[in-house]
């Protein structure tokens, strides 16, 4: 089928303008003015986008379907997880195949296909998170890079996962001999124990202790400890998941001093705050994520980042769990397995009160949710971008739709919503994946189109 989306207002990183689309085989085929008045247009399908935008198609670089945390699996796996992902204008999801201890990189890579294949309702690719660095798996990175896998992700916390300053400088160094580099989880893994000590033995067991084991300054020391060990091994990093104004002041330190370091935030760090922590009936359960949501002036500074181009993406860290699971910690806050739904919500949220409320451009959205991951992570201008020779991911937004975000109406397999209650005003109308029109009028018309994309080396930016 051929399709030409006309009359819409066409976003990109640098500018807007109304042209037509012509979306054939897969592919944006041309981007022009008055498309329909030709030839072309005869057997093509119109789709009217007068008065909405139409973004090149949205990417999630942080998800984790099918994960397994804390004992638990994660309730969204790739089926329903893409789902979600396609009806909120995500084209492209970039989820962490995690190597468990005692695996090498291969079989990690080799288990997330398993996951994925054949499931997926957008596009899928993956990062590869080292949980075990040794020999073997410095070896394999060059058979990531074959593979298309072609970003890593590290994390400073979490014991099943966790490297060792020494061996974090030894990855970032052996990622720069293939000018690629690594996201990383930072946070301060034997204070936020200490912390815990100190809480267990008050008998503080409730989620409302758990923002306060893992407070702003854990995150900030991390962040600064990595970019000291980025800078010596002289390769840029990712600061992924990023919270807090003292989280965002060591970035600019270290920026103001040359160092070159990508920043990525969500909308749970731009929008809700330690308050949820608190809810009665173990709702605050919830809303346990690492690191935690913080202060409404920390919202306040990362919308400003955002505003002056200081943070490159905003991903949604999609860890979801359903509050039957999030009781395995009901007697210990420690247990509740971390992490909050999100895949579904980013686009409109983002929207609604980033471009709404006038504290980001269009163009700004366009960038941080589609063209810069799109870059960073090595796609680009296959993803990220509308232009003839682009797949044909298009994400169109009717700025004028209204809807209430309500845990009982989403695609996210989870029977909460984070932000249940928040009005959205400008909805995700139509999706095109690889030239098909795969959500209509908000709904999930044809599923399972999703392919893996193996990605590139990325833009250095
Ligand atoms: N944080 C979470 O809350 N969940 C998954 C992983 C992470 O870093
Ligand atoms: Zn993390
Ligand atoms: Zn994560």
């Amino acid at each position: 089928m051929k399709y030409i989306i006309k009359n819409g207002t066409i976003v990109s990183g640098k500018e807007t303008k109304t042209a037509d689309i012509l979306l054939e085989d897969g592919m944006i085929e041309k981007v022009e003015e008055n498309l329909t008045n030709t030839p072309i247009a005869i057997d093509a399908k119109i789709i009217d986008a007068s008065g909405k935008y139409v973004f090149p198609g949205f990417i999630d670089a942080h998800t984790h379907f099918d994960l397994e945390v804390s004992g638990t699996v994660t309730a969204d796996d790739f089926e329903t997880g893409t789902k979600a992902a396609i009806v909120g204008g995500t084209t492209l999801v970039i989820d962490f195949a995690t190597q468990n201890k005692g695996e090498t990189l291969k079989e990690a890579s080799s288990n997330w296909h398993k996951k994925a294949e054949g499931r997926c309702s957008c596009d899928y690719a993956f990062h590869m998170a080292i949980s075990d660095w040794n020999q073997e798996a410095r070896r394999q990175i060059a058979d990531m890079m074959e593979e298309g896998i072609t970003t890593f992700k590290l994390y400073m916390t979490y014991p099943a996962m966790i490297l060792n300053d020494g061996e974090i400088y030894e990855v970032l160094k052996e990622l720069k001999k293939y000018g690629t580099f690594a996201g990383v989880h930072c946070e301060n893994a034997p204070l936020i124990d200490a912390f815990i000590a100190e809480k267990k033995a008050k008998g503080h067991l409730g989620p409302d202790s758990h923002p306060l084991c893992r407070p702003p300054q854990v995150e900030a020391e991390a962040i600064h400890r990595l970019l000291v060990i980025a800078k010596e091994a002289d390769n840029p990093v990712m600061v992924v998941h990023t919270t807090s104004k003292a989280a965002m002041e060591e970035i600019e330190i270290a920026r103001a001093k040359g160092q070159k370091v990508y920043a990525e935030t969500c909308p749970q760090y731009l929008l809700l705050d330690d308050s949820y922590f608190s809810l009665p009936d173990f709702k605050g359960a919830n809303y346990v994520c690492s690191p935690p949501m913080r202060k409404s002036a920390d919202q306040d500074y990362l919308w400003e980042a955002l505003k002056l181009d200081e943070i490159q993406t905003i991903s949604t860290d999609h860890c979801s769990f359903t509050t039957e699971q999030k009781k395995m910690g009901i007697h210990d806050f420690t247990k509740i397995p971390n992490g909050m739904p999100g895949v579904e919500t980013r686009g409109e949220l983002m929207y609604t009160y980033g471009v709404g409320q006038g504290k980001i451009t269009l163009e700004q959205m366009c960038r941080l949710l589609s063209e810069t991951p799109a870059r960073l992570y090595g796609c680009y201008p296959q993803k990220g971008c509308i232009a003839p020779g682009s797949d044909g991911d298009i994400t169109i937004i009717d700025p004028h739709k209204t809807k209430t975000i309500r845990a009982e109406k989403q695609m996210q397999n989870v029977d909460y919503a984070p932000f249940e209650g928040f009005e959205i005003k400008g909805c995700v109308d139509s999706v095109f994946l690889g030239g098909k029109l795969v959500v209509e009028d908000g709904k999930l018309v044809k599923a399972n189109q999703g392919r893996f994309i193996s990605r590139r080396q990325p833009e250095l930016l």
